[in-house]
């Protein structure tokens, strides 16, 4: 079978160091990469080109490629955005953008459909008040999407815009035979965590910079309140689910848009198993009020029942597994010399 071509965009990214590992060990395709940044060393071998640079202006010269699958990871997160509203609306907006427009072109031209996987996130969604949250507990995909964060409302806005150009692009009539469109997928993540790598920029950050700090043991101080709580997930999961709905065949899918969750905890819950498992680990509370007034707006948790219908979709890791099989395990490799039972 021939090589599928993968354009990873964000790579040198959490998800895209994840992403680029798991398609390397699975085989079978040509990875490009792209990134404003150079390519780590450890993921270096497995990619076939990697184009550094602003992908609003590196856009042209993947022209000249025949992507089969695009995962557009690049983004700028919601902390960063809010304090840098309009680069994050070109970063997260006319990148998509731009990489939308050239997916839906190859797939009409070829007559063979561009697949688009892209991440969005909890944070399409707005709850108005702490009180309607607790209320309302776990969302559906239709449910409160009205964004209080610049980057929210990227990602909801690109979630339209990928909907748009593989539903109603070039507006054919109804009767007519529709033209080859591009694949558009999108999943929206809760907070992510590895043990490999840490966020950046991001407001779900506390939950993995406190678990990593601890394991070096070094002092935290956590920017948002002990009752906080969101969803977050392995990032072996988020990997899995991207594969599975790139996977997916197109007719089991009833949406173009699906939650993924694996277990929601608070910030106090990290607090205590990161002490349970580093018992000399300092945790301190310090709000900023900024953060977290963006975190109080993402709901408790969402619900995944759409993708677990159409496309099989179940976490590996809820939350004692992640703990015990995933993440300790490995943050104990990796910061080796931190003694801890
Ligand atoms: C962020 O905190 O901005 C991201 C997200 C939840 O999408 N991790």
């Amino acid at each position: 079978m021939s090589e599928k071509q993968v354009l990873v965009t964000g790579a040198s990214g959490e998800i895209g160091q994840a992403l680029v590992q798991e398609l390397s060990k699975r085989g079978g395709y040509r990875i490009v990469t792209s990134d404003l940044m150079p390519l780590p060393e450890s993921i270096g071998s497995m990619v076939r080109e990697h184009v550094q640079g602003d992908l609003v202006y590196k856009v042209k010269t993947f022209y000249d490629y025949d992507f089969d699958i695009i995962f557009h990871l690049a983004a700028s997160l919601s902390s960063k955005a809010e304090v840098a509203t309009e680069e994050a609306h070109r970063i997260n907006v006319e990148g998509t953008m731009q990489l939308l427009m050239l997916a839906a072109y190859r797939s009409e031209k070829y007559k063979k459909s561009v697949k688009f996987l892209f991440p969005s996130s909890i944070a399409a969604y707005g709850m108005p008040n702490l009180k309607v949250k607790q209320k309302a507990g776990t969302v559906k995909e239709e449910e409160w999407d009205i964004p209080h964060t610049m980057y929210g409302c990227n990602k909801l806005y690109c979630e339209k815009l990928g909907m748009y150009y593989s539903q109603y692009f070039g507006q054919k009539h109804l009767d007519e035979k529709p033209p080859v469109m591009l694949d558009f997928r999108a999943l929206r993540f809760p907070g992510l965590i590895s043990a490999f790598t840490l966020p950046s920029g991001g407001t779900s950050d506390y939950g993995p910079e406190m678990l990593h700090a601890a394991a070096q043991g070094n002092r935290y101080s956590c920017f948002v309140r002990a009752d906080t709580k969101i969803s977050f997930m392995a990032m072996p999961d988020a990997i899995k689910s991207l594969l599975m709905l790139m996977d997916a065949p197109v007719k089991s899918l009833s949406s173009r848009v699906y939650n993924v969750a694996a277990f929601a905890i608070t910030a106090e819950d990290f607090r205590q198993r990161a002490v349970n498992a580093f018992p000399g680990a300092k945790i301190s509370f310090e709000i900023n009020p900024r953060r977290q007034g963006i975190v109080d707006s993402w709901p408790e948790d969402i619900d995944d029942a759409r993708a677990r219908t159409d496309w099989g979709w179940k976490p590996d890791y809820d939350v004692d597994r992640f703990f015990d099989d995933y993440f300790l395990p490995e943050i104990r490799k990796r910061y080796s010399l931190v003694g801890s039972h």
